[in-house]
């Protein structure tokens, strides 16, 4: 297994190689063809998982240029890469092998929806750049498929956490806010919006997802999702319980934090994921913030309070 590094010493390669032990790394960057040909050249890979991305929305309002040069041109740049490595000329002819695209969609691209729980027939109405930005990378993903009859495929895949979860979004703020107000480090934790909804699943369960839909004989593209939606309060509530704490003694609503475009409710009708690929996911929703607050529990224990200090603080 390969993994896509970018930059000069790059402080993160020493994380992944705890996390992942085994896996070989490549230079290269979303915003460099000639890395990722050369990238692909090197690995001669069966399949690529395009999971790279500007993936914090809020940021993508700072930052909209990169965000769309990243998140939409990148999924570009990857596609030609494939595509020029295997010999695929314009002619729709497969050329050398045939290497296995997978393009990491998002719910976010329903955005103001207009139909739930929404499916792959769902029409798009994304609320920020980055929003914006995966529509492009899901429409080309398709166009190359189309095109070329490359094997390129797309999940669009809703909300999905686990321990590994970057402490700015919401999920993994409230699991590392729970346990600093338990073991005493925090009082309080100020959120944006309690009204919104997400469908959140368990990482590890869109995986499972995404190798299955590279297994398929035919390319074609699927939600992914659990069909089950919450608020974020509900969200909030379920993990301080976990915790043993009440929310309303230690939550604050900060305007801070609220966005300038919202998606204010997203649900999942995963129905062709479960009859195509059979794929259920097994974590649902009060196990998987159950394992956050947990995980967060330990790892504080262990650092004395020190982790997760830098983040989920920031305001959009
Ligand atoms: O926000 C509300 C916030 O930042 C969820 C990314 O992986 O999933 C993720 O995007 C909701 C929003 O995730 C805070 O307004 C309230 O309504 O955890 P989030 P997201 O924006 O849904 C999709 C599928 C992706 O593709 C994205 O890459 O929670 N909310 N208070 C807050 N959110 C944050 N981050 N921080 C708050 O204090």
């Amino acid at each position: 297994m390969w993994g896509l590094v970018r930059g000069q010493a790059n402080p993160r390669v020493r994380h992944l190689r705890q996390l992942l032990g085994d896996v070989h790394l490549v230079r290269g960057d979303l915003l460099d063809q000639g890395s990722l040909i050369a990238a692909v050249e090197k690995v001669q890979p069966d399949e690529v998982y395009n999971l790279a991305a500007i993936s914090y929305v809020p940021m993508s309002w700072q930052q909209a240029e990169l965000t769309g040069e990243v998140t939409g041109l990148g999924v570009l740049r990857v596609l030609e890469a494939i595509r020029v490595c295997s010999g695929i000329s314009a002619s729709r002819s497969p050329g050398r092998g045939q290497i296995r695209f997978y393009q990491a969609s998002t719910s976010e691209m329903f955005g103001q929806v207009n139909q739930s729980p929404q499916n792959e027939q769902t029409s798009f109405h994304p609320r920020s750049p980055y929003g914006v930005a995966k529509v492009y990378g899901h429409l080309l993903t398709q166009n190359y498929r189309e095109s070329y009859g490359m094997f390129a495929v797309s999940g669009v895949m809703f909300n999905h956490e686990s321990p590994r979860r970057g402490a700015e979004f919401v999920t993994r703020k409230v699991s590392l806010g729970v346990a600093k107000i338990k073991l005493g480090y925090e009082r309080q934790l100020r959120l944006g919006n309690m009204h919104a909804s997400r469908d959140w699943g368990f990482a590890g369960d869109y995986v499972r997802a995404m190798q299955l839909m590279l297994a398929r004989d035919e390319p074609a593209d699927y939600v992914i999702g659990t069909g089950v939606t919450h608020t974020v309060e509900e969200l909030v509530d379920q993990a301080f319980r976990a915790a043993g704490l009440e929310w309303r003694d230690h939550v604050v609503t900060d305007a801070a934090f609220i966005r300038p475009a919202e998606v204010d409710r997203l649900c999942a009708d995963p129905t062709k994921a479960r009859e195509e690929l059979g794929w259920e996911p097994k974590i649902g929703f009060e196990e998987l913030v159950s394992m956050m607050v947990d995980a967060d529990l330990a790892l504080l224990a262990a650092s004395g309070g020190a982790e997760g200090d830098s983040f989920g603080t920031d305001s959009w």
